[in-house]
């Protein structure tokens, strides 16, 4: 290089001259040049889709701009930095989150509309990134948001999976899965990093050998995969601050295994290069279960070693005493998917860094914390040691040692309680002995958290009681929460340009405690009748979609009633079928001069199901099948409308949610950790009608309980009826239950076969999410919910104070709690562009 450094970034900026502007030329300009240049399509005439992809490009310019500068001087100022690994990320379209978040919507919309664009339009173009189950996945892209949003230097860390979470597509009332090759468009919003590549291995042995006295390991042989890296970039709102999501794609060592090519045998060759790149092929459809399948903990592993080589590099650029670590990272395990990093970051520490085991340890537990999201046992992930000692067999040793040291420190605390340490050991012996993820992330952490304050206690109380009592300071709570600018000021524009105009200003978008104030308009009849308008066109605009995917006309007088979540048992979309059967029945009966007082409901219901667990595809079909019935009979006409809202997704939810009146959030208490759709509800001005379950306990306390609909059974309740259930002794089933469970088994609504041994079995009292024993109290809400609905003054002021009260389940609250208390990580604002360079 002719220049020094600095004189080379000087020339460079230079060249560069300015940052891009803003004004209508230059965002034309870059579009335009996009569609010339990195497309290489004809500026005469672009699809929709061209402008999107040219349009993305253009963004993505301005954001690697910002995304530079900060990571610059994140580098320069040697930062704290929070790492964030997650198996999922469930990032939704990106375009107009980042217009919204960079303050451009509004530019680039008048921009396209001058060259013939409509920027809505765009945005239907653009696929939706579905990298993640459900709430754990959407969780990590909310608290991306937040991050950006609130300046702390951030960066996720996860898979780039091929295949994406499968599109549900439904056929004759039942869910088949299509592959989501999500990336066959390109995906203009990442940046290939082909310089930032790790080798990571599996399989082999391990060599043990002296140093200085000192017996070391190093692990040998095996399969080497390379794990390169692909960056987007993450805005903050109303900042400079761009952070980044770094995701790890599998490749081959070498193309080629040269010795089989040379042999002749080319098929052989071409197998290794498959077997590598298939482990960040597809995303396990898996939501609250696992597998144990080898490919799983492959993934896992992968992600992790490229991950913790990764930040390892990063923070030895700047740093040389490795005591410093734990103040210049902080490392959080989104659930034990990502747990074997801590045994990773240990193997490098000591194995290459050679550092002594107390040492090693100490700076691992500093530097760690670990989220859990579930107390359901099926959910726990255990692995098979024997996996591990093939797969891993340094770490599983190193496992082993780590088991060793905390049982005689348990033996020592508590002499001959040898079932106390069953309990806390990190191996669950058996024939098939495994080895406990979520003790192992609890050792390796120094915090541990659950997911809303219920939740909270009931690990404290139940799964980790005996490591609660062990540590009694590490198990904290941090409820829960979502983006304000995805879910309202994207999702509803209305809504949010109307809180603005209430509040005479925007920034509350960044701070939702303002919206505290609305409550000053809860009876102001002016803004109740705004409110009821924008409500009205979005329900317009969700029959609209539901007449184009479903093929069923809905009225928009009626009450909007959603579910949309995973179908799983325990979230009881079978109850709320059942009380739709009941209603049907119920409306069938009555003279039509009674139907004409019905409440008109639509009730929705969508999500995926995994596609191995048989009852809740069991109960999809039920829905469908209910639909085709209802939606036919004249005698119901638009009193009743009953939909599946198929291929549930985050671009779904945006169009569902600011048109949902009421929603169900109905878990059978304790075991829904927390929810957060509950949350986007919630300001959206939707009611709930709900158990006191997760996150619901929560909004109740802040919302009102006379302000939702609350019912069923409570969770100090749910063993003794459960055991009572089980013992045979059992109430009577509801007669109108019973009259459902008839009408169902005579074959009112289709084919019994799939759902008769899922309602046998509630009708023996084999009832373990408590069906039968809600459906009462859940009826009594069901007509308290009609009975508010008459009374629209009633039901509106209720929904305005939901909002305005909503401010505690901003993700951005959940995030200075974990800054505060897991991370101690401090807001580094980046320097803001002069006008002139903007
Ligand atoms: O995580 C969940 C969700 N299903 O992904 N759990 N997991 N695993 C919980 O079931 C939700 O209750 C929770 O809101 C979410 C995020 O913490």
């Amino acid at each position: 290089f002719i220049y020094h450094n600095e004189d080379k970034a000087q020339k460079i900026w230079s060249l560069m001259q300015t940052y891009q502007g803003i004004d209508q030329k230059s965002i034309q300009r870059s579009i335009v040049n996009h569609v010339e240049y990195t497309l290489a399509m004809t500026r005469f005439n672009f699809s929709d889709f061209g402008c999107y992809q040219a349009t993305a490009f253009s963004l993505r310019d301005r954001l690697l701009e910002s995304w530079n500068d900060t990571n610059q001087y994140f580098t320069t100022h040697n930062v704290k930095r929070v790492y964030y690994l997650s198996l999922e990320f469930l990032l939704g379209r990106l375009m107009q989150n980042t217009l919204n978040n960079i303050n451009m919507e509004k530019n680039y919309r008048e921009a396209l509309m001058d060259i013939g664009y409509d920027l809505e339009r765009l945005y239907d173009e653009e696929v939706d990134p579905a990298l993640g189950n459900g709430g754990l996945g959407r969780l990590a892209a909310c608290f991306l948001d937040s991050l950006a949003t609130l300046e702390v230097p951030a960066w996720g860390y996860g898979i780039r999976y091929d295949y994406g979470i499968f599109k549900q597509v439904i056929r004759d009332g039942y869910q088949c899965e299509i592959p989501d090759f999500w990336l066959s468009g390109g995906n203009p919003w990442e940046i290939e990093r082909p310089e930032v590549i790790y080798p990571i291995r599996f399989y082999g042995y391990t060599e043990k050998y002296e140093e200085d006295g000192v017996e070391r390991a190093q692990w040998k042989g095996g399969e080497i995969v390379m794990a390169k890296a692909y960056d987007t970039p993450v805005p903050g709102y109303n900042t400079f601050n761009c952070n980044n999501l770094r995701l790890w794609k599998s490749l081959p060592a070498r193309e080629f295994d040269f010795q089989s090519f040379n042999k002749g045998d080319y098929l052989s060759s071409v197998e290794s290069k498959q077997r590598a790149e298939y482990i960040t092929s597809v995303l396990y459809p898996n939501d609250n279960s696992e597998e144990g399948k080898e490919l799983r903990l492959k993934q896992q592993y992968f992600f992790c070693s490229a991950t913790v080589r990764d930040v390892i590099r990063r923070f030895k650029k700047n740093n040389s005493d490795w005591k410093d670590f734990p103040n210049k990272a902080a490392l959080q395990l989104n659930d034990t998917h990502p747990a074997i990093a801590a045994v990773e970051f240990l193997r490098i520490l000591i194995d290459e860094e050679k550092l002594d085991w107390g040492e090693a340890w100490k700076i691992l537990h500093s530097s760690f914390s670990y989220t859990n999201h579930t107390v359901l046992p099926e959910a726990l992930e255990t692995w098979s040691v024997g996996l591990i000692n093939h797969l891993l067999p340094r770490h599983m040793e190193l496992i082993y040692l780590i088991n060793h040291f905390f049982m005689d420190e348990v033996a020592k605390k508590y002499p001959g309680d040898y079932q106390r340490m069953q309990e806390m050991s990190l191996i669950a012996e058996g024939d098939d002995k495994k080895v406990r993820m979520a003790n192992l992330c609890i050792l390796c952490s120094h915090k541990v958290n659950g997911v809303a304050e219920l939740h909270t206690k009931l690990i404290q109380e139940t799964i980790f009681k005996r490591f609660h009592e062990y540590f009694p300071n590490k198990i904290e709570n941090k409820t829960n929460g979502v983006t304000p600018r995805r879910w309202i000021h994207c999702a509803n524009p209305k809504l949010s340009a109307l809180i603005t105009e209430a509040l005479d200003d925007s920034e509350w978008i960044g701070e939702l405690e303002r919206v505290e104030y609305l409550e000053n308009f809860a009876e102001d009849e002016e803004f109740i009748q705004k409110w009821i308008d924008i409500k009205k066109q979005n329900k317009e605009k969700l029959a609209a979609k539901i007449e184009e995917v479903v093929g069923v006309k809905i009225p928009i007088n009626a009450l909007y009633d959603v579910q949309i979540k995973r179908i799983h048992e325990y979230k009881r979309q079978l109850m709320n079928i059942l009380y739709v059967i009941h209603r049907y029945l119920t409306i069938k009966d009555m003279s039509p001069a009674d139907r004409e007082k019905v409440v008109p409901r639509v009730v929705i219901i969508g999500g995926k199901a995994a596609p191995g667990y048989h009852n809740a595809k069991a109960i999809i079909k039920l829905v469908n099948g209910v639909g085709d019935i209802v939606n036919n009979d004249k005698d119901i006409g638009d009193t009743l409308k009953v939909i599946f809202y198929p291929n549930y997704c985050v671009s779904a939810a945006q169009t569902l949610i600011p048109a949902s009146e009421l929603s169900q959030h109905i878990s059978t208490a304790g075991m829904e950790a927390s929810g957060t759709s509950n949350m986007k509800f919630v300001m959206n001005g939707c009611l709930i009608i709900g158990t006191m379950d997760g996150a619901n306990v929560e909004i109740s306390e802040e919302v009102g309980e006379e302000n939702m609909f609350i019912f069923g059974a409570r969770v100090e309740e749910v063993n003794d009826l459960r055991n009572r259930l089980f013992s045979g002794e059992h109430k009577p089933i509801d007669r109108r239950l019973q009259r459902v469970f008839d009408s169902i088994l005579s074959g009112t609504f289709g084919d019994v076969s799939i759902i008769y041994p899922i309602i046998h079995n509630l009708m023996e009292g084999k009832d373990y999410y408590l069906v039968t024993e809600d459906f009462d109290s859940y009826v009594k809400a069901q007509n308290k919910v009609d009975d508010t609905y008459r009374d629209q003054k009633k039901w509106n002021m209720m929904s305005i104070l939901g909002v305005s009260r909503s401010a505690k389940f901003s993700s951005d609250r959940t995030i200075e709690e974990y800054c505060e208390s897991i991370w101690k990580v401090d807001r580094v604002p980046i320097p803001t562009p002069n006008d002139t360079e903007r």
